[in-house]
């Protein structure tokens, strides 16, 4: 029966049925007491060499048991380290999320720090601090998503991160705010409600506006090529004065006017010099201190560069489209 036992399980059964206590054995052990002395001390004797011999039969069957076991399991575990690795799907970043790293990388390699902030915002830093005034249409339901409560809203562009910026650290600033913002929109190919900016913000002693035009054009070609030139024209932001839209010249035509461009040139972002009030509001002396600000579309950018007319492509996660961008970026 020992011998048989194929498992721990059926051994453990055997050595019930041979030593337990309703096996024979117990019995002949329970009746040692109803023999005389010398008959009990030679049964007793009899008795225990058996169980001996039973247990020393017990433990090598265990031993076996145990070592052929061990060898199943490790040969059931075995693997052949000669085969070739199982290759592993790499995912890839994101367009935006490419492009704004880039953009992001140009200004902190001149020495521009990164600044993040909160999606939700209250009006003082969204609007208020920034000199949008009160009756100022951005401000209207119409075109900001506002939060059920205590007047907060998703931030309109990531100006109110440079606010809190410079609310907290003295002059010098040299910053960069990339992030998400919201807009109350109706979407079609070049709108949405969510959208993603780098903003940019240097305040110091003596900031002038060719420092503006300067930083501009260096931004310029590292992101579009070294030929590039750039185009500035006045337009009107409440947040700086003067202000101006910077156009680049496209890649593509260098300016003669192609299908990326249309006339030559590409419209990439606005700037100008922060608005005294803005910096009042920030407890910065306008008397001491000027700067310069700029805001860029991350979209824009992306849309320009892969050649992508319906920015709802981004926001789609079609496989098909994202993993055009396997191994870019990073
Ligand atoms: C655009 C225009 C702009 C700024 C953003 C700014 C921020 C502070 C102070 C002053 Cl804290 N200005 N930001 C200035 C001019 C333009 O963005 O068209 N963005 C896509």
């Amino acid at each position: 029966m020992i011998a048989k036992a194929d498992s721990s399980g059926s051994l453990e059964a055997a050595k019930v049925t041979v030593l337990g206590r309703k096996s024979p054995f117990s019995r002949v052990q329970r009746s040692l007491g109803s023999f005389g002395p010398e008959d009990r001390k030679r049964l007793g004797m009899a008795a225990n060499e058996l169980r001996d011999a039973l247990q020393a039969a017990l433990d090598e069957r265990r031993r076996v048991l145990a070592e052929t076991e061990e060898a199943r399991l490790l040969e059931g575990e075995r693997i052949d380290v000669t085969l070739p690795g199982r290759r592993l799907r790499m995912g890839s970043l994101h367009p935006l999320t490419i492009v704004e790293d880039e953009m992001v990388g140009i200004f902190t390699r001149m020495g521009y720090r990164v600044e993040e902030g909160p999606e939700i915002e209250d009006e003082w830093h969204n609007f208020e601090a920034l000199n949008i005034p009160p009756d100022h249409p951005a401000r209207t339901l119409k075109d900001s998503l506002y939060v059920d409560v205590d007047a907060l809203l998703l931030r309109t562009e990531t100006s109110a991160v440079q606010i809190r910026t410079m609310e907290t650290q003295p002059p010098p600033v040299y910053i960069v705010a990339p992030g998400r913002v919201y807009r109350r929109e109706n979407p079609d190919a070049t709108h949405g409600s969510v959208f993603h900016q780098v903003e940019g913000l240097a305040v110091d002693e003596g900031i002038s506006f060719a420092d503006l035009k300067g930083t501009l054009e260096m931004f310029a070609r590292e992101l579009f090529g070294p030929g590039r030139r750039i185009r500035m024209n006045p337009d009107y932001f409440p947040f700086v004065e003067p202000g101006c839209q910077v156009a680049v010249s496209c890649f593509k035509c260098d300016g003669a006017g192609c299908a990326v461009c249309g006339n030559g040139w590409i419209e990439l972002l606005g700037a100008g010099m922060v608005h005294p009030t803005v910096l009042e509001n920030c407890r910065i002396d306008p008397e001491r201190y000027t700067g310069f600000a700029f805001g860029i579309g991350v979209e824009r950018v992306a849309m320009v560069r892969y050649g992508v007319t319906d920015l709802r492509v981004f926001f789609e996660g079609d496989v098909r489209f994202l993993q055009q961008f396997q191994g870019a970026g990073a």
